[in-house]
């Protein structure tokens, strides 16, 4: 029988044999995976659990809360307040940082996430998730504060997210290439499935929300425009377009057999970079496609080299298949 590796597993020969993974970022690891596996058990719940519609609430960003955002960033907090590898936490659904309360030991690193990505498939039944990224926390004696989290991507110690669709799967990178681990809901542990993913550097599948063509700038359209244009454009080929309208299962897609995702800044809110957030959606999704081969920009610059001003920053996005990305990126340069 083929061997099975369960993420604990992996986590602790990661730590001993490379040294990448310190004690406490291994049980960060594991305690993000366990919380993971909670949410995956009420979305599955659905209608049954009584888990879906809105809560009549509206997050820091002015968007309606599902029940399912509340929950799942609540189990976020309460699994990872208590062991000790924290100093605090940042979420797209809390306007501030929460810091470990005092009753429980603070750790060195830093926890950003969108508790579940795609909320708007939450009720429809399609594929959705977690999206996390680790951070270490500022060396000194003083407490922690909400400018400790804004560091470049780049500066990330570990990423990853959770897919809830028709299987579970956990995508983890601490900068080593990026691993697959699949939920076996039987043994209730996440199994090893892939390991060095890679994506293609070529593809012919892009991904965007055509509706907003006409408020895109002129780089995007022009990409676009020459991918619809198929064997008989510039680009000699014809293109598919997908669009899940959750980043983690379109990106999920990408890390699998390539493509490109994109979400640019656009005219609708000329003032705002753009829809996606960099610190717990761009920066996280960046890092594990460049660990897997591929590239992620805003157009102009290396996602994980933009350094953030605020917690909830906004910013537009180009990710996936690196020459699809570099061609994207370059027709900016051209303006
Ligand atoms: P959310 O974090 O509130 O769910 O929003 C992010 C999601 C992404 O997962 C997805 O790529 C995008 O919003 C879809 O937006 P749109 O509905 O404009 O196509
Ligand atoms: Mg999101």
């Amino acid at each position: 029988m083929a061997k099975r590796i369960s993420l604990t597993r992996y986590l602790v020969e990661q730590q001993r044999v490379d040294g990448l993974i310190p004690g406490q970022l291994r049980l960060l690891l594991e305690v993000v995976a366990r919380a993971c596996k909670s949410i995956s058990h009420a979305v599955n719940k659905g209608a049954l659990g009584g888990v879906l519609g809105s809560a009549d609430s509206e997050n820091v960003q002015g968007e309606i809360q599902k029940k399912l955002d509340i929950i799942a960033n609540e189990v976020l907090i309460e699994a990872n307040e208590w062991g000790g590898h924290l100093a605090a936490m940042a979420s797209e659904e809390m306007d501030g940082i929460y810091v470990v309360p005092n009753r429980y030991p603070q750790g060195e690193y830093l926890l950003l996430f969108d508790p579940l990505d795609g909320s708007s498939n939450i009720d429809v039944n399609v594929s959705i998730g977690t999206i996390f990224s680790v951070l270490k926390k500022p060396e000194g004696d003083r407490g922690v504060e909400a400018g400790d989290f804004l560091q470049a991507g780049h500066q990330q110690v570990a990423a990853g997210y959770c897919v809830y669709g028709p299987q579970t799967t956990l995508v983890l990178t601490v900068g080593d290439g990026v691993a697959m681990f699949t939920l076996d809901r039987e043994q209730g542990s996440f199994i090893l499935t892939q390991e060095n993913v890679r994506i293609p550097e070529d593809t012919k599948e892009f991904a965007i929300n055509m509706s907003n063509m006409r408020h895109w700038d002129a780089p995007i359209k022009r990409y676009v425009d020459e991918c619809l244009q198929g064997v008989e454009g510039p680009r000699g080929k014809n293109f598919n377009m997908r669009w899940v309208a959750s980043m983690v299962a379109d990106v999920h897609r990408i890390l699998t057999r390539g493509g490109i995702f994109m979400y640019p800044w656009d005219k609708r809110e000329p003032n705002k970079p753009g829809k996606l957030r960099l610190m717990y959606e761009a920066n996280p999704m960046g890092w594990l496609v460049e660990q897997a081969g591929g590239a992620a920009t805003n157009g102009k610059q290396r996602i994980l080299d933009i350094q953030p001003g605020q917690l909830h920053e906004r910013v537009s996005v180009i990710l996936g298949s690196k020459n699809e990305v570099e061609r994207v990126t370059s027709y900016h340069s051209e303006l």
